[in-house]
C-alpha cells in the first residue's frame, strides 16, 4: 500500500494530526525517532482508519505514493533541520516537505530557498488549536509554492476545521514563510486577547468587587453577544472551577506567574524590526514577563497604592457592562495592530497575503476563533485594500460607542490601581492614531537640536536644520 501522506514526529500534535488524515480516509505512513511512539500508535489507534508504521527513514519514505507528502511534526528549530537532513536526500524532485510546527518564519525562508535547489516544495504550515484541534480540525496556514498548494490543498481543506458556513479553515497564505509569519501574529493576537481578558476580570473582582463564580456568569453572558469566542467560553470555564483539594475557587490557587513559549515574544521583535506599532501585544508579552518576576514583585509589595474605595454594589452591574465595552474596543485595537503587521510583513516580503482570507480562517479551529472574525472578514469584503480595521465604517461606528465607557473604566483601574495595560496601550493608539497633531514635531526638534538630524516642515518640501547653536537662523539640509 502506498500512503498519501506521511506523518514524522508522533508527540500529541503528530500524532493526533496523524489520526486526523486516517479518520478523513487518507492512508498515513507514521515515522518517529523512537520507534515506541509509531506502534503505540497503531496498537490504540489503528482501528481508526489505513496506517503504515515504519521505523527507518528510507522504509517511510518507501511507503508514500508520488509525489509524495510528508508531514513534519517534531520540536520546533534545531529538530526540525536534523529531521530534513535526514530525509531531503531519500526525496525526488517535485516531493513536499510540510513542517507543520511552530518554526520561526525566517527559518521557514531558509528551509525553502534550501530545498528548492533540490526542487523540493517546503511548505511552512501554521497550525493552531492544539491537541484537540490537531485531531478534530485545526486551522491552517500553509505557505510554500503554488503548486504544493494544489497537491495539499484538498487534503488540508478536508481534516481542516470549519468555519460556522461550512468554509473550510485553511488557504494558501502565500510563498515561503508567509504561513509561519501568519500564524506567529495569530499567537500575538491570542496573548493579547488573553491580556485583555484577564484585565476585565481582575477589573471585575478588585473595582466590582465580584467572586470568580459571579464573573464566570458574567462571561458567559458576554459569550452570547459581540465578544462571542473560544477564549471568552473556557475563561467562563476556568473561572468557575472549584479546586477539590481546598475548596476554593481554582483561579485562587494557581500560582500567579505566566509562563510563554516564544511565539508572542517573535511578534513583537518582528513588529519592531518592521516598524510597526504593536503595542497591545507588546504589553500582553511584557504582563508575563512582570508576573514571572517573583523576587521583583515581592520586593515592590510594600509600595503606596491609592485610597479610594471599590465601588459599592449597585454601581457594580454598569461598571461591568462598560467593561465590556472596553474590552471589546481594546480587542479591535489589537486586531487591528495585528493585521497591520501582517500586511507590513507582506509588503516586505512579497507574499501578497489577503487579509479578508486569514481572517476567514480563524474562525473556527483556532484559539482565536470568534463570531469577530466575520466582521473582520466581512471588513476586508467591504473593502480590500481597507488601510487599517479602524478605517472600516462598522469598527469606528462600534468604537465611537463605546469609547466614553472605555474611558471611564480606564479612569476606575487607574483611580483603584489595578493594572489595565493592554486597554490602556489600546486607547493611547486609537488617541493617537485620531490626533490632529502628534508631539513627535517637538521630538523631531529636540533630534534637530541635540544631533542635527533635521526635521520637515509642514509648508515647504525639503529637508530643515535650525543653527541651535548660534543665531537659530534655519538652514534648508
Ligand atoms: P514536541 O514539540 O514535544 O516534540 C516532540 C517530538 O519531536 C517527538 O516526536 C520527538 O521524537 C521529536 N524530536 C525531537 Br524533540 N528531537 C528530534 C530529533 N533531533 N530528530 C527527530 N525527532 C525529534 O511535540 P508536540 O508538542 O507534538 O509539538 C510538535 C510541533 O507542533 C512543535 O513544533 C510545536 O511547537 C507545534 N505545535 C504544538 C502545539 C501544541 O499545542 N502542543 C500547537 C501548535 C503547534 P522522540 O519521540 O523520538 O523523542
Amino acid at each position: 500500500t502506498s500512503a498519501q501522506i506521511g506523518v514524522t514526529g508522533l508527540a500529541v500534535m503528530g500524532r493526533n494530526l496523524a489520526r486526523n488524515f486516517a479518520r478523513n480516509g487518507y492512508t498515513v505512513a507514521l515515522h518517529n525517532r523512537t520507534a515506541a511512539r509509531t506502534h503505540a500508535l497503531v496498537e490504540e489507534f489503528g482501528h481508526e482508519g489505513e496506517f503504515v508504521a515504519t521505523e527507518t527513514a528510507k522504509e517511510f519514505v518507501a511507503a508514500l505514493e508520488r509525489p509524495r507528502r510528508l508531514v513534519i511534526m517534531v520540536k520546533a528549530g534545531e529538530p526540525t533541520d536534523a529531521v530534513i537532513r535526514e530525509f531531503a536526500p531519500l526525496l525526488e524532485p517535485g516531493d513536499m516537505i510540510i513542517d507543520g510546527g511552530n518554526a520561526h518564519f525566517a527559518d521557514t525562508r531558509r528551509r525553502e530557498r534550501e530545498l528548492r535547489e533540490q526542487d523540493i516544495h517546503f511548505v511552512g504550515a501554521g497550525i493552531s488549536g492544539g491537541e484537540e484541534g490537531a485531531l478534530h480540525g485545526p486551522s491552517i496556514m500553509p505557505g510554500g509554492s503554488p503548486e504544493s498548494y494544489e497537491s495539499l490543498g484538498p487534503m488540508l481543506e478536508k481534516i481542516s476545521a470549519k468555519a460556522a458556513d461550512g468554509a473550510p479553515c485553511v488557504t494558501h497564505i502565500g510563498p515561503d514563510g508567509a504561513g509561519h509569519f501568519v500564524k506567529m501574529v495569530h499567537n500575538g493576537i491570542e496573548y493579547a486577547d488573553m491580556q485583555l481578558i484577564g484585565e476585565a476580570y481582575q477589573l471585575l473582582r478588585d473595582v466590582a468587587g465580584y467572586e470568580p463564580a459571579q464573573i464566570a456568569d458574567i462571561f458567559r453572558t458576554w459569550n452570547t453577544g459581540r465578544l462571542d469566542s473560544y477564549l471568552i467560553e473556557i475563561t467562563a470555564e476556568v473561572l468557575s472551577h472549584v479546586d477539590a483539594a481546598t475548596g476554593r475557587p481554582f483561579v485562587d490557587v494557581v500560582v500567579d506567574q505566566a509562563e510563554q513559549k516564544g511565539t508572542g515574544r517573535w511578534t513583537v521583535q518582528i513588529a519592531l524590526d518592521l516598524g510597526v506599532p504593536v503595542s497591545g501585544i507588546a504589553e500582553a508579552v511584557f504582563a508575563r514577563s512582570l508576573s514571572g518576576h517573583a523576587k521583583l514583585r515581592e520586593a515592590s509589595r510594600g509600595l503606596a497604592g491609592p485610597t479610594a474605595s471599590a465601588l459599592g454594589k449597585a454601581e457594580a452591574q454598569a461598571f461591568a457592562d462598560r467593561v465590556e465595552q472596553a474590552l471589546y474596543a481594546s480587542k479591535i485595537v489589537s486586531y487591528t495592530q495585528g493585521f497591520h503587521e501582517i500586511a507590513a510583513g507582506s509588503e516586505e516580503y512579497g507574499w501578497d497575503i489577503d487579509l479578508g482570507a486569514v481572517s476567514s480562517i480563524w474562525r473556527g479551529g483556532c484559539i482565536i476563533r470568534a463570531a469577530f472574525l466575520d466582521r473582520i472578514r466581512a471588513a476586508y469584503d467591504n473593502r480590500a485594500d481597507l488601510p487599517s480595521l479602524l478605517s472600516d465604517e462598522t469598527f469606528a461606528s462600534e468604537i465611537a460607542a463605546a469609547q466614553d465607557p472605555w474611558r471611564e473604566v480606564l479612569v476606575s483601574a487607574t483611580l483603584q490601581g489595578v493594572p489595565t495595560p493592554g486597554f490602556a496601550a489600546a486607547l493611547a493608539y486609537y488617541d493617537a492614531l485620531r490626533a490632529e497633531r502628534l508631539p513627535a514635531a517637538l521630538t523631531q526638534g529636540q533630534r534637530d537640536f541635540f544631533g542635527a538630524h533635521t526635521y520637515r516642515r509642514v509648508d515647504r518640501e525639503g529637508a530643515f536644520h535650525t543653527l541651535w547653536g548660534g543665531d537659530r537662523s534655519e538652514a534648508e539640509a
